[in-house]
């Protein structure tokens, strides 16, 4: 079957973003009643809807060709089944981010990372969490919760914990504080990409161009601004990311220039009042749809 499958969470913090990126790479779907597979009605790929924490199995077992999943699930299925170069990590997202951190009571003698050698974690994540330890010659013994790891501690059935943080405040809900980052997340798109046809190889190479084009242009800028002649060279230095910007005539106003550039970094205040400072004005700064080649 000449079709790919992509994987996606069917409900939770990586669902809406991770549907919304596969639509703005130009794939529509029929919706099935049971809402779990997605047919791809104008280009041959079609959706999982599952739950995060299958994604990275069913690609190592080949049910999918495709997932998108946080990289903390990737790697601690990769860890704990020991196919750590079992998946291929294709493309780093810009959302689901978030940091598996160490946590104590905030009566806690433990002072630092260090002080957890011989204790007890609380984690979803025994995996990564030892081998994280383990690289900064840490010995702890994990215990493996499935949720609500921060009541661990309280419980009695940890000294500490690992997990994720994301602003903070299920920590001090509990009356935990942060000890240390171990792992900073962020969602992927994650691929097995052995045994593929050609067929498949093309397509794949087909949507990731797709998707390189929407994660360019979602960091790109179009930027307009008009610029005396004499400061075009350090302004097109101050805009983020731009190369060879375009040039035209002013009517009337021989000494300035109307400049167009897309800049393929975040343009920030700051840098549009250094563009104000060395001379710009009329500046105008849109946002970038597609881009492709
Ligand atoms: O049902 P399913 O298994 O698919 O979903 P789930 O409940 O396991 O996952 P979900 O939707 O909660 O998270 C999906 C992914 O989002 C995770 O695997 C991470 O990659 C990413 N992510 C980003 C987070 C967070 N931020 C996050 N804050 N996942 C979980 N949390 C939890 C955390 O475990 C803790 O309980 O939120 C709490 C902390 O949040 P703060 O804001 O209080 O610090
Ligand atoms: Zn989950």
């Amino acid at each position: 079957m000449n079709r790919i499958r992509v994987a996606i969470q069917k409900s939770g913090r990586l669902s809406d973003r991770s549907l919304e990126l596969l639509q703005s790479c130009g794939l529509r779907f029929a919706r099935s009643k049971d809402k779990l597979y997605w047919y791809g009605k104008d280009f041959p790929v079609d959706l999982l809807l599952v739950r995060d924490d299958d994604i990275p199995r069913m690609l190592l077992d080949g049910v999918c060709e495709l997932g998108i999943v946080g990289e903390n699930i990737a790697e601690e299925v990769m860890l704990e089944s020991d196919e750590v170069d079992g998946l291929t990590q294709l493309r780093k997202l810009s959302f689901g981010g978030c940091r598996l951190s160490l946590a104590i009571p905030e009566d806690s003698t433990v002072k630092s990372a260090a002080d957890l050698d011989g204790c007890r974690i609380a984690t979803s994540y025994p995996a990564l969490t030892n081998s994280l330890l383990a690289k900064r010659g840490i010995n702890a013994t994990t215990v493996k919760f499935s949720g609500s790891v921060e009541i661990a501690p309280g419980l009695g059935a940890a000294d500490a914990i690992s997990d994720l943080v994301s602003t903070g405040t299920t920590l001090r809900a509990n009356h935990l504080v942060e000890l240390e980052t171990l792992f900073e997340s962020t969602a992927a798109l994650y691929g097995k990409l052995d045994k593929l046809t050609d067929e498949k190889q093309a397509m794949f190479d087909r949507l990731l161009s797709r998707l390189d084009g929407v994660l360019l242009a979602a960091e790109s800028k179009y930027v307009m601004l008009h610029a005396p002649r004499n400061a075009v060279e350090e302004i097109t230095r101050l805009l983020p990311g731009a190369e060879n910007p375009t040039l035209m005539n002013l009517e009337g106003d021989p000494d300035r220039v109307a400049l167009h550039a897309v800049c393929r970094e975040a343009v920030f205040w700051e840098h549009l009042e250094a563009l104000k400072a060395a001379g710009a004005s009329a500046i105008l700064v849109l946002p970038v749809e597609k881009m492709l080649g």
